[in-house]
Parts: C-alpha cells; structure tokens; sequence
C-alpha cells in the first residue's frame, strides 16, 4: 500500500485540438492531498516512519506541506508545518483540515525553514519540499504507471518550481529506459529560476519572486535540477502569469478540475498555438494543486 493512488492517464481532445499533436494527461490533481507532491512526500514519509520517526516537521505553506500533513495523518504521525505570513488563509484552512499544527512565522520560505530547522528534536523527520533524492524516487512512479499503460511520450511537460518534480520524472524516464524522450520544463516569467541556473551553468539565487505561481517560488533550484538539464534532453519554458492563469480557466472548462497557476504554467504550453508543433505525442503532468480559489485566480485575472 502506498499513500498516493495510481491516477488516470487520459486522452485529452480539447488539449489536442489547441496544441496540434496529441495530449496525454497525468492526472496528478486527483491526488487526495490536491497534487502530486504526495508521491515523494508519501514516499519520504514512509521511509521514515519506518526508522522510528515520531514527528514530520515541514517548511511549506504550499502543495508539499499538505501533502506531508495527509501522510502524517494517514501514518498516525504528528506534524507540524512552519509556514511564512505571506500563505493564503485558504492554505492554512487545509492544512488544519488535515490536523496539521500550523506555525506562522516569517516574511519567507526562507525565514519559516529557518524556524522549522530549530524546532528539529530527536525522533522527528524534516521532509523538505523538493530537494531530497527519497521524493525524486517516489515522484518517478508516475513515469512508471504511464509505462505501465503503454504509452511512450515523444516529449514530457511539466512545470518546475525547485525542481523536484523534474528530478523524479527524469529518475522516472531513464529507469524506463526513456534517455531519449526531451522534457519541457515550464517557468512563469517571474519565477525562472531554473532557467536562471541554464544560463548561468550553475544554480543561481533569483533576487525575488515575481510570479502569482507562488508554488514555483523557489529562488534557487536544486542542484539535481540542474544536473537533469546537463544530462537529459531538456528545453526550458517559460510563459507569462497571464497565460498560466488563463490556461487554468480554460482547463477548468476543459476538464473540469480547478488547478493552480503552478499547474496553470504547464498547461499554457498546449494552449500556446505552436509551441507543441514538434511533436506527436506529448504527456502533459497536471501537478494539481490546491492552494488557490477560483475566486483567487479571477482576481488575479483582473488585477
Ligand atoms: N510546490 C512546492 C515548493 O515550491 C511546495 O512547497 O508546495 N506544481 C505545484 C502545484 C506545486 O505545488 C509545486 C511545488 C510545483 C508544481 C513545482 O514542483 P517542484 O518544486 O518540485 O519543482 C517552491
């Protein structure tokens, strides 16, 4: 038993229609912690509650500290989730929902780390949002599933925040033995700093955020991010705030599943005429997302 569940894989027609080559869908959204952070985090989890852990401390106030909130709960451990004061009132509704203890404290991700460092006793787990080699194995196992059904992509989309979820889908492709299929890695404008590390040819700290996906608000990638871009095919992405918003208006009409920005990134690139012209058969990572209302995403639209 794992704490994540096997998504459906679905042809997408609405998506394929918009991009010209034919769109596959990981349905990453149908998580029950709202995205598929919960492959990696379930993951980490397990492991360590399986040496003895009797406390999961996280630093996130976004897809990844709900995540460990839903596995603590299922795995009977406590949890607490340091989150800074700029975390919508919705995330912290859902965390609370999930029986985490929510501790607010910092102006950012980097001030609420630095505080759930501190709190680390003995016998607890700190289960960091994206740079851990345990959540690049567990997120592999949806490169797995889509194995598994038969489908081999000529391209993979997704979107990339610390790059996590990109470390564990090439893990996922070359375990498959698809050293061949490129992935497309998306930034929102304001948020590139994947694309910062490329251009830099080592990871760089962006100065700020300046994106509303504020899940892909990692200043500085992981150093395996980087690695994925030397070392598999990749081509880095990037769209506006805009076009991730309005690709997640679209998608809700589409597909009826309400994702955030984050997700809204990636999904942009189908909706963007041409830009999927390259290829035949794409596999487009919905990674979810829970953290924002559509009452949220129409103000953001209208700002
Ligand atoms: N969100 C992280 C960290 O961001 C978090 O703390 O929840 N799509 C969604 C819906 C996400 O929540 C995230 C990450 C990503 C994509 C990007 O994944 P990553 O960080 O593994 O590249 C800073």
């Amino acid at each position: 038993m794992t704490l994540h569940v096997q998504t459906p894989l679905i042809e997408s027609r609405p998506l394929s229609l918009a991009a010209g080559p034919t769109l596959w869908l990981k349905l990453e959204a149908l998580q029950p912690s709202g995205s598929f952070k919960l492959r990696g985090v379930g993951h980490a989890c397990e492991v360590h509650h399986a040496r003895g852990a009797r406390h999961f401390v996280s630093s996130s106030g976004g897809n990844a500290g709900l995540a460990v909130a839903y596995a603590g709960r299922k795995l009977g451990v406590p949890v607490t989730v340091v989150v800074p004061e700029t975390t919508s009132a919705r995330a912290i509704e859902l965390l609370k929902l999930e029986d985490a203890q929510v501790v607010v404290k910092g102006s950012s991700w980097q001030e609420a780390n630095q505080h759930a460092q501190g709190l680390l006793g003995a016998g607890d787990a700190f289960i960091h949002p994206f740079d851990d080699p345990l959540l690049w194995t567990g997120h592999a196992s949806m490169i797995d599933e889509v194995a598994q059904a038969g489908l081999k992509p000529d391209a993979v989309v997704l979107s990339v925040g610390g790059g996590g979820l990109l470390s564990g889908v090439v893990e996922g492709l070359k375990r498959n033995g698809w050293h061949d299929v490129p992935v497309l890695a998306v930034e929102t404008e304001g948020a590139a700093s994947l694309h910062a590390a490329i251009t830099a040819g080592h990871p760089v700290e962006l100065p700020a955020i300046n994106s509303v996906a504020t899940s892909l608000g990692a200043k500085r990638v992981a150093d395996q991010a980087l690695a994925c871009a030397q070392h598999h095919p990749l081509h880095s992405e990037q769209v506006s705030d805009r076009a991730a918003l309005q690709a997640c208006e679209r998608f809700l009409h589409d597909h009826r599943i309400l994702v955030e920005p984050a997700c809204g990134a990636a999904l942009a690139l189908a909706y963007a005429p041409g830009r999927l012209a390259h290829y035949n058969k794409v596999l487009m990572i919905v990674c979810g997302g829970a953290t924002a209302t559509l009452e949220q995403i129409h103000d953001w639209l209208a700002a």
